[in-house]
């Protein structure tokens, strides 16, 4: 995090030069724009994006038919902020090209459209509607089940599918799924998936796939206490995999859930630098590395906000000044 200072009006001239940027929260002790997220989605515009403030009360469930970007305040955000939780997303056929970042979305998200991106957000089930959609991305979410449904160009990166979860229902050779980690008990991370590009990814204690798994090619992932860790498997190909290896994380001491373990690799592992891109293998390696474990949106925060002046006449000049840092 590199800490700025940045001058309000700056911000305002910053934001204003964009599309519509509209608040929500929910919490009547911590007020924005609008208190109910479904009706500033029915107000918003083609292009506006939505600031929903994290208060720990769930937001319920919303329907998008317009292209938007939605930014939480993170799944695990520090103290004192809270997390943005929203229930059950329904991305409608006109919401192509909307962006969900930085939220706890504890149901499922159903999509109806292409091109849609899912970020930095814990997300209990990915659901396309429709099938042979074009142009997913889902990376740096901590996930429990994606069915991609036959989608075409999808990037499923950078991130943490866990709990038993997988992902599912697949046949695309557009579909690339790397730098993922996988961590589960003794399930299959992949099912039902053909012809997928599998690389850089670590499954621990979660099956590299299962007998539905077919024509995938799989390089350079580690596998490492699973069930069968043999890789490649069946009619699937690729080399460079590390097979049977423990990946030698920073801090993770169970496969169990838990955001203050850190998967980065230690010095020591085999998986440093052996990706396929020369990066490390897992999720912090690859062209967009794992950014933080709590969510965080790359926006700039307000820090800190001081008004410098006792007395001011009528018509004068207040001055402000504003700590604001981003997030990598
Ligand atoms: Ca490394």
């Amino acid at each position: 995090m590199k800490p700025s200072i940045l001058l309000f009006a700056a911000m305002l001239a910053a934001i204003s030069a964009q599309a519509t940027v509209r608040t929500v929260s929910n919490s009547p002790s911590q007020p924005a724009q609008y208190s109910s997220l479904q009706v500033a989605i029915d107000a918003a515009v083609n292009g506006d994006t939505l600031y929903v403030l994290g208060t720990g009360t769930a937001y319920p469930a919303i329907t998008i038919d317009k292209q938007l970007t939605i930014i939480g305040s993170g799944y695990a955000p520090p103290a004192p902020a809270q997390p943005t939780v929203i229930s059950t997303i329904y991305l409608y056929s006109n919401a192509g090209g909307s962006k969900l970042s930085s939220i706890d979305a504890n149901s499922t998200i159903y999509i109806y459209c292409s091109d849609v991106t899912l970020e930095r957000s814990r997300i209990y089930y990915i659901a396309p509607q429709v099938a042979g959609l074009n142009n997913l991305v889902i990376r740096h979410n901590y996930i429990y089940y994606a069915g991609f449904n036959n989608a075409n160009s999808v990037l499923f990166a950078n991130n943490i599918v866990h709990s038993g979860g997988y992902i599912q229902t697949s046949n695309s050779a557009s579909v690339l799924i790397t730098n993922n980690l996988f961590i589960s008990y003794y399930w299959h991370a992949l099912n039902t998936i053909s012809n997928a590009l599998v690389t850089n990814n670590i499954f621990w204690q979660s099956l590299p796939g299962d007998a539905s798994v077919t024509g995938c090619t799989y390089s350079n992932n580690i596998s490492y206490q699973t069930a069968n860790d043999n890789i490649p498997f069946g009619t699937n190909g690729g080399s460079g995999n590390l097979v049977g290896v423990n990946p030698q994380f920073t801090n993770a001491p169970n496969n169990t859930l838990n955001f203050a373990y850190n998967y980065d690799l230690l010095p020591g592992s085999a998986g440093n630098n052996a990706g396929t891109d020369g990066t490390d293998i897992g999720i912090y390696g690859g062209p967009a590395p794992w950014p933080n474990q709590n969510g965080v949106a790359r926006i700039p925060r307000v820090r800190e906000f001081n008004l410098q002046f006792s007395q001011v006449p009528q018509g004068g000049t207040v001055n402000a000044t504003v700590k604001a840092n981003k997030e990598n």
